[in-house]
Order: C-alpha cells, then structure tokens, then sequence
C-alpha cells in the first residue's frame, strides 16, 4: 500500500500538480521542506539586523521611509513562511527553538557586517538580487502553499532590489568622491558572499538531487549563480563599480560570464556558525524572543480571560 501511495505521488509530482497541506506525501518529502522553509523564514527574521542597523541613521526621510518599509516586509516574509512551515506540522515554537539554540540554518549572508551606508543599498542590489534569482522559480515549486508565500514575496523582493540599485546609482553619479569610494568599498566585501547565498557547488550540495526530481527546487544552486552573475555584470558596469573578481570575462563560446573561484572554506565557516557576526546575530534574536515573554503571557491571559467569559 506504501508502495502505491508512493507511486501515486510520484505520478502527480511527474503531472506538475501542486501538493496540498493535507495531501498525503512522503515523509522526506514533508522534512526537506520543513528544513528548506524553516531556514528560509530564519533567514528573513535575522535578515532584519543587518539592515535593522542603519534605520536611525538613514541619510534622509526619504531613505529613512524606504528602509522601514523594507524591514518591515522582511518580517512579513518571515511571518508568510512561518504559516507555509507550520502546514506541514511542525509548530512555530519548535522553529524558534532551533533556531534559539543555534541548531537551526538561516542563511550566510546575514553574518556579514553592515560597515557603512553604502552597505544598505549593495545588499538591495546584491543580496535581494540573488534573492530574487533563486525564488522566482519557488513560485513553482511543488508544495502548493510555499509556491503561493513566494508569489508575493517575490514581488515585494523587486520593489527592494530596485530601491538598493537607484540608491547606489544616486551615490555613483552625485556623490562625492568618498561617496563613491564607499560603495566600491562595499561592492568589494559583498560580492564573494552573494554568491555564496545559492549554496555550495551542485555536486557538493547532498540535497539537491532529491529536491530538483520533487520539483521544490526547479535550478541547481550552480545554474542559478550563474544566471546571477550574468545578470548583475552589466548592472555593475551601468553603475559604474568594479566587481572584485579579476577572472571574471564574458566567454562567448558558453555564452555566459566566466568568474573566478568561490572560497568554500569561508562559506562552510560561517554556515557553520563561525562568521563575523554570527553570534551577534543569535544574541539579538534570542534577546528579542525574552523580551517579548511578557507580550505572549498577556495575551495568553487575554485569551483565556474571554474563553471563561465566552463560557459563562
Ligand atoms: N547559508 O544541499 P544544499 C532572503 C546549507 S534570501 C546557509 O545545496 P539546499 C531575502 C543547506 O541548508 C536568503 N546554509 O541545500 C532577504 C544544507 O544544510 P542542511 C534565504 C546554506 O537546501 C534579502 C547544506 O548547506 N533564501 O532571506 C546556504 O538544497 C535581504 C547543503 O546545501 C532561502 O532560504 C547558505 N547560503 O539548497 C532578507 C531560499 N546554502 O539543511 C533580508 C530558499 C546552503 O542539509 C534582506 N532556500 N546551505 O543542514 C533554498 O533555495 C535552498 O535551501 C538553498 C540551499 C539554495 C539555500
């Protein structure tokens, strides 16, 4: 029986059906995607500090009204992913647990110092530009209610990719000449780590054989790194920055941009809990789950307080 429900799965993931909450599927099926999306809503909670950082010392109300809005969304993208997570049974106290207790991934990118403002719009461009990459193709991804969270995600991702661009090419065409030094500054130490964002080299990636046959991931981690680079090159040259990687050139045979070799140890490093940030980050989020005890223990009260009325 096992065997034919399997098979039936099997058979609607081959059809492009979308699979639903209550849907039967198979155990590893369910795990990985607890595991993919749990990360992912981690990665858009602690992907508020970075940014978080620089909210007070936005350079205009302009910008200040931009970066709120920003942040805000990121918190919402977690809010979204949290819901998707949880249909699968697994609760949301259990992923703030784990990702509490440091056992939890969230992505590598956020254990990167925001050195300066210049840094706020490279992680636009750069960060939530590899952000759109690689999640515009979960807007297909087989489980029916991740796919519908990404929709929205997605577009909200390309309002802040476009907000990071147009503040670096204010920088890049009035800005003094430190302006400008900054962002080259800032080019500089994003770069290697934006590629890191889509994970290690497909055949170093143990999950993403299984993933790609289920249709959670649509392009491996290395075909969506390249269609990143690609795309941000010519950006790079519009804005008037250099990417800081001398091997990079355009290689009209493949028909696509050549670039120079990832340090894996570095991502392993941080991935693994040893980045420049990644216990400060940890901290602060810990810091905020203790301080908001009293607002889930008033509610709680509340709560109760109108079911015994609702009683009586
Ligand atoms: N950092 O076998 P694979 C955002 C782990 S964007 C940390 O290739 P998979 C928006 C991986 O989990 C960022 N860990 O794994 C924003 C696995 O470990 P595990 C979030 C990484 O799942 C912008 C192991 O390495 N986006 O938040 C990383 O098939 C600006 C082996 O790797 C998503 O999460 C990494 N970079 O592929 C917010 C998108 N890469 O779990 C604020 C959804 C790999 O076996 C400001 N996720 N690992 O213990 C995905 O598409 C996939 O999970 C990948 C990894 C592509 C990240």
């Amino acid at each position: 029986e096992e065997q034919a429900r399997n098979a039936a799965f099997e058979q609607r993931i081959d059809d492009g059906d979308f699979i639903e909450a209550k849907d039967w599927m198979p155990d590893h099926y369910r795990k990985t995607l607890v595991r993919q999306i749990s990360q992912h809503a981690h990665s858009e909670i602690v992907g508020m500090l970075p940014e978080g950082n620089w909210i007070t010392r936005a350079p205009t109300l302009k910008r200040k009204a931009i970066l709120l809005a920003k942040v805000q969304d990121e918190g919402g993208h977690g809010l979204y992913l949290y819901s998707a997570a949880e249909t699968l049974g697994t609760s949301r106290d259990q992923m703030l647990d784990a990702l509490h207790t440091g056992k939890a991934k969230y992505s590598s990118i956020f254990n990167y110092p925001t050195l300066t403002w210049a840094d706020i719009g490279v992680i636009g461009w750069l960060v939530d530009g590899a952000a759109i990459m690689n999640q515009v193709p979960l807007c297909r991804c087989s489980y029916g209610p991740y796919a519908r969270a990404m929709i929205r995600i997605c577009r909200e991702e390309s309002f802040h990719q476009r907000q990071g661009y147009e503040s670096l090419l204010t920088m890049m065409r009035d800005g003094t000449d430190a302006q400008k030094a900054m962002v080259q500054d800032a080019v500089n130490r994003w770069w290697w780590p934006s590629l890191m964002m889509f994970g290690p080299a497909d055949k170093d990636s143990p999950n993403s054989e299984q993933s790609m046959r289920w249709g959670i991931k649509r392009l491996s981690n290395d075909e969506l790194r390249q269609k990143f680079v690609d795309a941000t090159v010519p950006q790079a040259e519009i804005l008037g920055v250099t990417l800081p990687d001398p091997q990079l050139a355009w290689n009209a045979e493949r028909d696509h941009y050549d670039f120079g070799p990832i340090d894996w140890s570095e991502f392993w490093r941080v991935v693994g809990g040893d980045g420049p940030c990644n216990r400060e980050r940890l901290s602060a989020r810990v810091k905020a789950w203790e301080d908001g005890a009293w607002v889930r223990d008033a509610a709680l009260a509340h709560a109760q307080k109108r079911a015994t009325q609702a009683a009586a």
